[in-house]
C-alpha cells in the first residue's frame, strides 16, 4: 500500500515512521491513523524489525491533535465509536506491540498527539516541544486513551491539573513530571530516539516481547500483573535466546538474538 500521511522507512532494524501532514502541523485524521495501522500491521510481520521510531515532520510539530476539521461535527454516537475504532487501531495497538515504539516528540504534541506519545513505550522530546491535553477548550475530553494513560504517568493530581487547565507544559516540565524520559535539542532528537534503538536492538527481542506485556499488566485492572511476570519468566527457560543469552555470556561472548 502506498502511504500519503506517513513515511516509513526501515533501516538496521530500527523502522523510522514519520507522519508527514506539516501544513496541518501533522494533525492525526481517520486516514493517517488507517496508514498508521496498516504499517505498524507489517512492521509486527517483519521479525528484521526490532525497535520503531515515531515522529511528525517538519521543525514544529510531533502531532498538534486529532484533527479538528474532521470531528468537528460527530454525533455522540459518532464520537463514541471513533474514539473505541481509533483505540483499537492505533492507541493499543502500538501500546501492546511486541517491539518497543519511541515516540520523539519534535515540537506541539498536544490532544491526540499525545495520546500518540503516550501510547508509545519510551518519549523523548526535543526542547521546543509543548505537550498538552487541551480538549475541553474544545468541549470535549481526551478519547484517544489520554485520560488513563496520562494518570498512568504522571499522577492523579498533575493529570486533572493538566486535562482541566488545558495548560502545556514545556520540554523541561514534561521532563520534570515523568511524561518524557530525555529532553534534547531538536538537531540531537533523532540520533538520541536511535541511540536508545540501538541499545534494544542488541538484546533479546522474546524477552523485550515479554517485558512490555508484564509492564502493561501492571495496568491492566483486570489481571494480576505479579502473575503474569512468573508466567512470561518461566516462558523464557528453554527458548532458543535464553540458551543464547546465558551461552553468550559463559563463554564471554556478545549473543546473537
Ligand atoms: N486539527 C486540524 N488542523 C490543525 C490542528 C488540528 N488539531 N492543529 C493545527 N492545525 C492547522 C491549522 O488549522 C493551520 O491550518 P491553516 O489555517 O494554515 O490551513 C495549520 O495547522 C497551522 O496552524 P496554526 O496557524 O494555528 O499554527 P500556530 O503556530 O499559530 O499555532 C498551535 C500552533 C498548535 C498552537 C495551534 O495550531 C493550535 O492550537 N492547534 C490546535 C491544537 C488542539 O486544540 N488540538 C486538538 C486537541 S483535541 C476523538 C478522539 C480524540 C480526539 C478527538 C476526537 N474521537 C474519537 C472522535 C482528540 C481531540 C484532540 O486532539
Amino acid at each position: 500500500m502506498e502511504f500519503k500521511n506517513i513515511v516509513v522507512l526501515n533501516s538496521n532494524n530500527i523502522c523510522h515512521i514519520t507522519i508527514n501532514r506539516p501544513k496541518q502541523l501533522n494533525a492525526l485524521n481517520a486516514k493517517t491513523i488507517f496508514e498508521l495501522n496498516v504499517a505498524i500491521n507489517k512492521v509486527q510481520e517483519d521479525s528484521s524489525v526490532r525497535a520503531i521510531i515515531l515522529t511528525g515532520s517538519g521543525n514544529k510539530a510531533f502531532v498538534a491533535g486529532a484533527d479538528i476539521k474532521e470531528f468537528a461535527h460527530f454525533s455522540a454516537i459518532e464520537g463514541e465509536e471513533l474514539a473505541r475504532n481509533g483505540q483499537k487501531l492505533l492507541f493499543d495497538l502500538i501500546d501492546n506491540l511486541n517491539i518497543p515504539c519511541i515516540a520523539a516528540v519534535n515540537g506541539f504534541a498536544l490532544g491526540g498527539g499525545l495520546e500518540l506519545a503516550m501510547s508509545c513505550h519510551i518519549r523523548i522530546a526535543s526542547d521546543n516541544s509543548k505537550l498538552g491535553l487541551p480538549e475541553v477548550t474544545l468541549g470535549v475530553i481526551p478519547g484517544y486513551g489520554g485520560t488513563q494513560r496520562l494518570t498512568n504517568l504522571v499522577g492523579k493530581g498533575k493529570a486533572l491539573e493538566m486535562i482541566v487547565t488545558a495548560s502545556m507544559l514545556s520540554a523541561n516540565e514534561a521532563l520534570q513530571w515523568g511524561l518524557v524520559n530525555h529532553v534534547c535539542a531538536q538537531e540531537d532528537l533523532l540520533i538520541l530516539a536511535e541511540k536508545i534503538a540501538n541499545k534494544i536492538i542488541r538484546n533479546s527481542p522474546m524477552a523485550i516481547s515479554k517485558a512490555i506485556k508484564s509492564v502493561n499488566a501492571s495496568f491492566n485492572k483486570t489481571l494480576d500483573g505479579f502473575e503474569v511476570e512468573k508466567k512470561e519468566f518461566g516462558s523464557c527457560f528453554e527458548s532458543k535466546e535464553f540458551i543464547e543469552g546465558t551461552s553468550a555470556f559463559m563463554q564471554k561472548r556478545k549473543p546473537n538474538f
